[in-house]
């Protein structure tokens, strides 16, 4: 009898704790979930193999896809970096924040009072972590890379931080652990300007024989392993990174950060750089993907999400731990370096039939691949559902259970859980600080001065004299624009889109595009 009743007292305070919700740290951290942002940049809406449009195969980020939910209308909130990672931290879309610009060294454009998703995982107990690119800017004013460099991203609510600053082909090339340089001599400070170079140091415009990658435009500064950045640089010898270990050194990092926080519940943003430019895949992936370096590149990402999948099975943690993937803006083939990427692209297509890419305002700047994997948790499926990556902040709070909800995201947890809901009914697009509206299957663009075609990138970015109204859902590629055939439309969305905007911005000073 004794020992009956012993053995029901535990699963009996078990039951308790359940119905009531216990405050037990512990159980509390049991039950939450992991949850992992892999976050690629420049990926296009065609490049995940998945999505069945294009020739590249990615085989790891297909398991994700096809085992959880793949949406074919998922959105980055700009078609830049910086302000995509600003909406995607901070649920408020990147047009609302003069800063959210395309940084080339400048100061952290994250308020430090504003509530992120790390911020708001570690309030709900989560350990939190970056590791790989961040390009939200650092520091109030000039940065010194010499002392401890504050705010960044330990200021914004990560307890870890293992970063690249800007961009790979932005100078310094060092990496930055807790807001200190890694492996810097005091001996050797660094120097980092980018209007004038330092006495007697070659760059890509006075040293082109110097150059293994050369330079299309622009990226023709310091020269770092034989590839000349944006910028230039002095000293930090030992601190620079290598190009063709990046891939290995973030994933490294990654895994450790899940290993040794196995046992709470927690947030890890991994950023990977691929296939950003300068494309540096390592040897081992070279000629793999027979597109040249960004095909390589890819590959290699891809790898590393299959690693990375491996790391969270053998520690046995893979069926509590969501993971979104997705990437900052769409893509771009030539962004500054003849790499071959337009002369190997075959019968690949990055942008998956869409129009535009990097800097269009175009579908494929922001329309990207989107997946959420939760293994025993997230039933396979496609959802044609509209969903954005402000939406995030708000659908992850909603999961932990808190009930944040930032200025501009939604809760869309049902629909990245259980594939249930509308998702969004509109959505405001971004490129270089210039927006348009989606509306259901409508799309309207307004007016913008500027190139139609960047020349540099190649790319159609989205200006003209006139409106332009599309209706994706028997045009997804926008060829006809119906705003002279459908003026009742066209005035409707244009009421919306002000109504969200206020008044219709069509400035293109930022334009850094030629
Ligand atoms: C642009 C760069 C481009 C790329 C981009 C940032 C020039 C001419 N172009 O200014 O190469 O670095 O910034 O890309 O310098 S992003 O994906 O981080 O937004
Ligand atoms: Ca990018």
């Amino acid at each position: 009898m004794i020992n009956i009743r012993y053995n029901n007292i535990i699963p009996f305070t078990l039951l308790i704790c359940i119905l009531f919700n216990c405050n037990s740290n512990r159980l509390e951290s049991k039950k939450k979930p992991n949850i992992i942002i892999i976050y690629t940049d420049d990926l296009g809406y065609g490049d995940v193999s998945a999505y069945k449009k294009g020739t590249l195969k990615t085989p790891n980020i297909d398991k994700l896809a096809n085992e959880g939910i793949r949406f074919t209308n998922g959105y980055s909130s700009s078609a830049t970096c910086s302000p995509s990672r600003y909406a995607l931290l901070t649920g408020i879309y990147p047009w609302r924040n003069a800063k959210a610009k395309i940084i080339t060294g400048g100061s952290l454009i994250v308020d430090t009072s504003e509530v992120t998703i790390p911020k708001l995982l570690k309030e709900n107990k989560y350990q939190t972590g970056i590791v790989g690119k961040w390009h939200l800017g650092l520091g109030l004013n000039k940065i010194d890379y010499n002392s401890e460099i504050s705010p960044g991203p330990n200021q914004l609510g990560f307890d870890y931080s293992y970063i690249m600053p800007d961009t790979q082909d932005r100078v310094p090339t060092v990496y930055i652990e807790n807001g200190k340089v890694v492996n810097l001599d005091p001996n050797d400070p660094i120097k980092v300007d980018f209007k004038t170079n330092f006495k007697d140091q070659p760059t890509g415009k006075d040293n082109p024989e110097l150059l293994k990658m050369k330079w299309h435009h622009g990226h023709n500064g310091s020269i770092i392993n034989g590839i000349s950045r944006i910028g230039f640089m002095k000293g930090g010898e030992k601190a620079k990174w290598s190009d063709i270990d990046m891939a290995d050194h973030f994933l490294d990092r990654a895994k450790n950060y899940i290993k040794n926080n196995k046992d709470n519940s927690f947030f890890l943003f991994y950023s990977l750089q691929q296939p950003h430019v300068p494309r540096t895949p390592h040897p081992r992936f070279e000629g793999k993907s027979g597109m040249g370096p960004r095909g390589d590149a890819i590959i290699e990402a891809d790898w590393c999400v299959g690693e990375l999948y491996e790391t969270l099975k053998s520690i046995g943690i893979i069926d509590n731990t969501l993971i979104l993937f997705s990437s900052d803006n769409g893509p771009v083939l030539n962004d500054g370096y003849y790499d071959d990427a337009v002369e190997r692209i075959g019968d690949h297509s990055p942008s998956g039939g869409l129009r535009g890419g990097k800097y269009s305002l175009f579908e494929a700047g922001t329309r990207v691949p989107f997946i959420s994997y939760w293994k025993n948790r997230i039933k396979p499926a496609i959802s044609d559902k509209i969903i954005s990556q402000v939406d995030i902040l708000s659908s992850i709070a909603k999961i932990i259970g808190s009930d944040y909800r930032s200025q501009d995201g939604k809760d869309l947890s049902e629909l990245i859980l259980d594939n249930k809901g509308a998702g969004r009914n509109e959505l405001i697009l971004e490129a270089t600080s210039r927006t348009a509206y989606r509306d259901g299957d409508w799309v309207m663009i307004p007016p913008y001065n500027g190139k139609e075609v960047s020349k540099n990138v190649n790319i159609e970015l989205g200006n003209s004299k006139n409106y332009k109204l599309y209706n994706l859902k028997d045009d997804n590629s926008q060829k006809a624009n119906l705003s002279n055939k459908n003026p009742k439309k066209l005035k409707e969305m244009i009421t919306k889109f002000e109504r969200i905007i206020g008044k219709k911005n069509t400035n293109t000073k930022d334009l850094i595009l030629e």
